[in-house]
């Protein structure tokens, strides 16, 4: 893939190996991973880009104990902002989020600690989520006389529903473990989650790229459709992807009864 050179990064860290999968860490952990304006910035950045350069699949991780502790309350006290000000934020952190999401590249969230508010938001944008025993999941908006801006509206109601949702932003309830999966917060709970994530990666980055790109947007885009628009928008989608010359090999190998079947382990 392309260099990553053309990243000048503060509050992240990037790598990628020679197979194109990146690793892009939060690199704030003093203050645990908080998104300030200038990581969420940074974040649009790399994924505005990332996806032309070549990259088979991101592992989005953190640096420290904790994922990510969410807003930045501490900047956002200090600038004391007016509603106008911060609905400017919420479009900037929707934009990462969107280019994440709908960026046509796997994302997997090795995840840790606190993924807490706009943490969870960002979690929620990512495409697989891999937890540890450590994780634990929690929207204290209420509780910080908040509301939640990196929509969490859209994409956390749609993991856990809107029942729970409201629960976790009433109460301050708390999921970890069992439980936060059996939710929907996380697709796997493991003893190390950015070694699983890193697996999950690799896996995907076998699939062709196109492939990949219709199952990092597409489902993402259907959703937002009526499910009429949704099934047209499937037909056309599935007509470029299954008729690409990448899947040749693989059906005639099928064909050929040379490829793995599916089974369970
Ligand atoms: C922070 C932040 C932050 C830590 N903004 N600076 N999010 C929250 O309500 C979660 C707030 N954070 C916490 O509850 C705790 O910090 C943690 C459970 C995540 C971690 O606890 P701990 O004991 O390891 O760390 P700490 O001592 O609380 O914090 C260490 C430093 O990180 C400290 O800075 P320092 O300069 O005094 O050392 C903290 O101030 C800093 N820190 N969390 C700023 N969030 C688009 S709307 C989204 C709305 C939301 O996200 S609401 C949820 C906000």
């Amino acid at each position: 893939m392309d260099s990553l050179d053309i990243f000048d990064l503060e509050n992240l860290a990037i790598s990628a190996d020679d197979d194109g999968i990146v690793t892009l860490s939060l690199n704030r952990p003093a203050k645990r991973n908080a998104l300030n304006a200038a990581t969420v910035d940074e974040l649009i950045e790399v994924f505005s880009k990332l996806p032309r350069m070549g990259a088979r699949a991101v592992i989005l991780r953190a640096e420290g104990p904790h994922f990510c502790a969410g807003l930045d309350l501490v900047e956002h006290h200090a600038e004391d902002r007016r509603p106008e000000d911060f609905m400017h934020i919420c479009l900037r952190w929707h934009e990462a989020f969107n280019k994440m999401e709908y960026g046509g590249v796997p994302v997997i969230a090795a995840l840790k600690g606190a993924v807490v508010g706009g943490g969870l938001e960002l979690a929620s944008s990512a495409h697989i989520r891999v937890a540890d025993a450590s994780t634990y999941f929690a929207l204290p908006e209420g509780q910080r006389g908040l509301f939640t801006g990196g929509g969490a509206t859209i994409r956390v109601a749609d993991l856990v529903g809107k029942a729970r949702m409201i629960d976790m932003m009433l109460t301050g309830r708390v999921y970890k473990g069992d439980e936060a999966i059996s939710v929907g917060l996380a697709q796997y709970l493991v003893e190390d989650s950015e070694a699983k994530a890193l697996e999950i990666a690799r896996a995907a980055a076998t699939n062709p790229p196109l492939s990949n790109f219709a199952i990092c947007s597409a489902i993402s885009h259907m959703q937002n459709m009526s499910g009429l628009d949704a099934a047209y928008a499937e037909s056309v989608v599935a007509g470029i992807v299954n008729t690409q010359p990448a899947s040749r090999g693989r059906l005639e190998a099928f064909a050929n009864k040379t490829a793995a079947r599916v089974r369970p382990e």
